[in-house]
């Protein structure tokens, strides 16, 4: 009996190791003109929690990478109705634009079920990326043992309707943002390191033209669209000088960009 019960605990033991939550696992995904790459192709499978997302851009436009949890909902319902101007699912953040050339990293904690990673860039023709074929399904898979662990994070942004808040003592250096949508509307934070001279319109020219951009305004990903008090993380190496934030998500009644319509960008000095 006592040897019997000896047996079951030492199992017990085994079983839940006192370790730390280990880092998130990443997910490396390439942007083409135009398609994403999923490491397992249409049975790619990350664990629920936090999963760490690098897109990198071998295109010649500038790609930005959505995630969408679309929980039992299919990723050809979540398409079709995207195909027909409508929307399915719950946006939990992603890589925003990257520069032909260019990586960018985003952590975003995932909910078990299906989702899909969708670039919602606007081509010369109109066309959203998305509906020339940058769409890509995957699944997220329940974790029995604890999540990941989130990212270290050096400073912490907040997203309201319709104002953007954030630390003003940036310095140089690599360092992880946390970003929380603390408004009733979806956010996105795109961020931007201004050439010398150049001022906040050459980061808002992108509204005539996503696809290419402005040379004097260049994109170093951030977070793509969230909803209401959800949060998530991105990566910028950040040099000495100007850079800017914006929030690109459509208003709900004129479509026209918060950070057009509602003014909902900053600018801010990064120090050697
Ligand atoms: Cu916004």
């Amino acid at each position: 009996m006592f040897a019997r019960l000896g047996v079951a605990v030492a199992a017990l033991v085994a079983l839940t190791p006192a370790t730390k939550p280990s880092a998130p696992p990443v997910l490396t995904i390439v942007a083409t003109d135009f398609a994403f790459t999923v490491p397992g192709g249409a049975n790619a499978t990350v664990p629920a929690g936090p999963v760490t997302l690098r897109l990198v851009n071998h295109g010649k436009e500038i790609h930005m990478m959505g995630v969408v949890s679309l929980g039992t909902t299919t990723v050809s319902e979540f398409f079709d109705k995207l195909s027909h101007g409508g929307f399915v699912g719950t946006e939990v953040g992603g890589v925003n634009g990257v520069a032909p050339g260019d990586s960018a990293t985003s952590t975003v904690i995932l909910e078990p079920g299906n989702a899909a990673v969708v670039c919602y860039v606007v081509s010369a023709d109109g066309k959203l990326h998305a509906l020339k074929g940058m769409f890509a399904p995957f699944h997220v898979q329940a974790v029995a043992g604890p999540l990941a662990a989130e990212p270290h994070t050096a400073f912490d942004v907040a997203l309201n309707d319709y104002r953007i808040t954030m630390p003003n003592n940036m310095h140089a250096g690599p360092h992880v943002f946390r970003v929380e949508n603390d408004g009733k509307v979806t956010h996105d934070l795109m961020l931007f390191r201004l050439s010398p001279g150049a001022d906040t319109t050459d980061a808002m020219a992108w509204h005539d033209k996503p696809a290419i951009g402005s040379t004097r305004a260049h994109p170093l990903g951030g977070i793509v669209g969230e909803e209401h008090g959800l949060y998530s993380f991105f990566d910028a190496d950040l040099t000495p000088g100007d850079y800017m934030v914006l929030c690109w998500m459509p208003d709900v009644k004129t479509g026209v960009p918060h950070f057009y319509g509602h003014h909902m960008w900053l600018k801010f000095h990064v120090a050697a």
